[in-house]
């Protein structure tokens, strides 16, 4: 197995940093959209087969060092009671937003079997893989999976979410409680279907001050970290505003934290505890750039990282549907043919 991933993640050193992309398995590649035009989102996410020919789209095109699962991160609040569709260009809504007690009552939390779909996409996935690369697990953080059940949808603001926390603190706690149990069970059941590395996508985190990060989003993450069955795997904690909260972040013990672009990643290295690695941090924008900026701006962040293990190189957030597929190939290959 190509192990530069692994060796990374537990901050051993590599012959050169590995590489693989949030949003690798998505809509800025042309074969997605072959997939894509015949069916519905969920219909790939839950069909085995399918999840694992999207999931294998740049492990084949793009020879980077870790593939990750094709699923969402939403599907835990589907499987708790969410009535959840994606249509094309408006993305994800819930039909039935989480408001009230009883809206929060009414949320199973017995759903394990609910979500067995990716299980039985990740058995199909390592059997293609083959032992080639790792494989990433994944699921949302509560607070981000949280905000979608509450705004029923994507926000700009956050106003209904942070209304939530604001005005019913208690509400909201028993929200996230039952979320937090959900993603650590659906969690230890991809490690157990056979994931290498597990990451906890709280994108939407960046919303929130420091105090109200603490209580209603770190608190869950160390909480559901704390119960991975996690021995040989990796756990990957990335958050937008993870510039800011990567002191806390770091207290949840997680053994990889994602760096967003807004901050110098050599700087935030040395404040982590050592055995802390940092994936990151290329703005995602310098993708639409001119080829010699790509190589410039990576070349710039290796030189920046040189001798310091514990570097898996990403993007600071996902890769945008509408960045040229050549230009993400060539930066991979930026990346592979680097030399420390
Ligand atoms: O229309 C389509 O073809 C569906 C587009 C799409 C895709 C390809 C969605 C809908 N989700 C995904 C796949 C996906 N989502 C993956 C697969 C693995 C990968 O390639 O990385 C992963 C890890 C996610 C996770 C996810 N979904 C996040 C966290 C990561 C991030 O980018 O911040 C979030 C916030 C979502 C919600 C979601 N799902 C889909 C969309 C369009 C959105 C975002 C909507 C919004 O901006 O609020």
């Amino acid at each position: 197995m190509n192990d530069l991933f692994l060796k990374s993640a537990f901050s051993q050193k590599t012959e050169r940093p590995p590489v693989w992309m949030m949003r690798q398995a998505g809509r800025f590649m042309p074969q997605y959209w072959e997939i894509k035009n015949k069916y519905s989102f969920l219909e790939m996410c839950k069909t085995p087969e399918i999840a694992a020919d999207v999931t294998m789209l740049p492990v084949n095109l793009l020879d980077i060092d870790a593939a990750i699962l094709f699923s969402d991160i939403l599907v835990t609040g589907e499987a708790m009671g969410g009535d959840l569709s994606f249509t094309q260009g408006v993305g994800p809504k819930f039909a039935n937003p989480v408001r009230t007690q009883a809206d929060v009552d009414a949320l199973n939390i017995d759903c394990l079997d609910k979500l067995q779909y990716v299980a039985d996409a990740i058995k199909v996935i390592q059997q293609r893989l083959n032992g080639r690369i790792p494989l990433i697990g994944f699921a949302g953080a509560p607070f981000t999976v949280m905000s979608y059940l509450i705004e029923g949808g994507s926000s700009r603001d956050f106003k209904l979410t942070k209304l939530f926390i604001h005005n019913q603190p208690a509400l909201a706690h028993q929200l996230l409680a039952k979320i937090a149990k959900v993603t650590a069970d659906y969690l230890n059941m991809q490690i157990a279907a056979g994931v290498n590395a597990i990451q906890i996508f709280d994108s939407w985190a960046q919303a929130l001050a420091w105090d109200d990060y603490k209580e209603f989003s770190h608190n869950y993450i160390a909480q559901i970290i704390s119960q991975l069955n996690r021995k040989d795997i990796p756990v990957i904690s990335f958050c937008k505003g993870s510039s800011v909260f990567a002191p806390l972040m770091a207290e949840a013990k997680p053994d990889v934290i994602s760096i967003d672009w807004n901050v110098d990643l050599l700087d935030i290295k040395q404040r982590l505890p050592e055995n802390i690695a940092v994936q990151g941090n290329l703005d995602p924008h310098i993708l639409y750039a001119d080829k010699a900026v790509i190589k410039d701006r990576i070349h710039r962040l290796f030189d920046r990282m040189k001798d310091t293990p514990g570097f898996i190189f990403n993007l600071g957030h996902g890769i945008m549907p509408d960045i040229p597929f050549d230009n993400v190939k060539y930066a991979i290959d930026v990346v592979r043919e680097y030399q420390y």
